[in-house]
């Protein structure tokens, strides 16, 4: 195929501007987990759509913060800063109804040399007038503070303007073949897509405190014919937090237990069981090892 192009798209921001969502929705399939709740993603996570004319390797990454300083912010922020660095085609996305001052101070730090395009989500929120010339007014100073390829409003969740994304993004990669396997959707094993759906779960069924000091280690994972068996472990901070996960007669951890349980099947495609445990390992978000220890050093 002569005109077949392929390539990276790195896929930054700040934190639950819908990056995430973005992802899954141009790739077709659940590669990264999302949640309301901010900094849900951890990892710079690959997610793969291949058509006929392109094959796109998109790059998820953490959501990019000043607030929190501790050890798994800082990993969290090399993790998002390596795929500005290193990706030449990048997707800056924003709330187009909340584009603060922290989000043009990363547009103020994007490479002058990458193709960068913006990409305005959230847009099935628009519906008065007043909204949309404040968009339009958006996108005219956003053109003044970067040479932005194109500033495209979108919505991840409806689908709104993805496809004409998607040609841009196509008519900016390199000409080559697929990059990947055809079929891959993500450079991820189900070993820690599991891991990443019961923290998902933890995102979601938890108050805001929590989640930030949370995180789930896949103490064992056996597949045999008919059946995958999964033990894992939710870790948390502070002794406070255990109740919080395991809630009123375990009730909380069941039903966390009980969600992930049946993405996990869904998408290795067999039964799944699931065994959770919760511990406590004091202040580990604090401490560059224990980071590293429960897999946030590999970038
Ligand atoms: N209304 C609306 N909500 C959206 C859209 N895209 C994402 N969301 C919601 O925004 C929230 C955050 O989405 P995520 O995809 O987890 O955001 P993120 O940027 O990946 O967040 P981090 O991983 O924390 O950096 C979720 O509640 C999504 O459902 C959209 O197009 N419209
Ligand atoms: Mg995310």
């Amino acid at each position: 195929m002569s005109d077949h192009r392929a390539g990276l798209v790195g896929v930054v921001g700040r934190p639950n501007v819908g990056k995430s969502t973005l992802v899954n929705a141009l790739v077709g399939f659940p590669v990264a987990i999302t949640s309301r709740k901010a900094q849900t993603t951890r990892h710079r996570i690959l997610g793969v759509l291949t058509r006929p004319d392109a094959q796109i390797l998109f790059v998820d990454t953490p959501g990019l913060q000043n607030e929190h300083t501790a050890a798994l912010n800082r990993q969290l922020r090399r993790a998002a800063y390596s795929v500005i660095a290193e990706v030449p085609v990048l997707l800056w996305v924003a709330d187009i109804l909340k584009v603060t001052d922290e989000d043009l101070q990363i547009v103020k730090e994007l490479p002058k040399e990458a193709c960068v395009l913006a990409v305005l989500n959230k847009a099935d929120r628009i519906a008065r007038d007043h909204h949309r010339e404040a968009a339009f007014e958006l996108g005219q100073r956003l053109a003044q503070l970067y040479p932005f390829k194109s500033i495209i409003p979108i919505s991840a969740q409806s689908g709104f303007q993805l496809e004409t994304l998607l040609k841009e993004l196509v008519a900016v990669l390199p000409e080559g073949p697929a990059l990947m396997d055809t079929e891959q959707v993500t450079d991820r094993p189900l070993r820690f897509m599991a891991a990443e759906l019961i923290r998902e779960k933890l995102f979601r069924l938890l108050g805001d405190e929590l989640p930030y000091e949370a995180t789930v280690v896949i103490d064992q994972y056996e597949e045999s014919p008919g059946r995958t068996l999964i033990h894992a472990t939710i870790v948390v901070g502070r002794a406070s937090h255990k109740p919080m996960v395991l809630g009123e007669a375990g009730q909380r951890l069941k039903r966390i237990g009980t969600e992930a349980r049946r993405d996990i099947a869904k998408l290795a495609g067999i039964p799944v069981e699931l065994r959770l445990w919760v511990k406590v390992v004091a202040n580990w978000a604090d401490q560059d090892k224990l980071v590293q220890s429960f897999g946030y050093g590999d970038l």
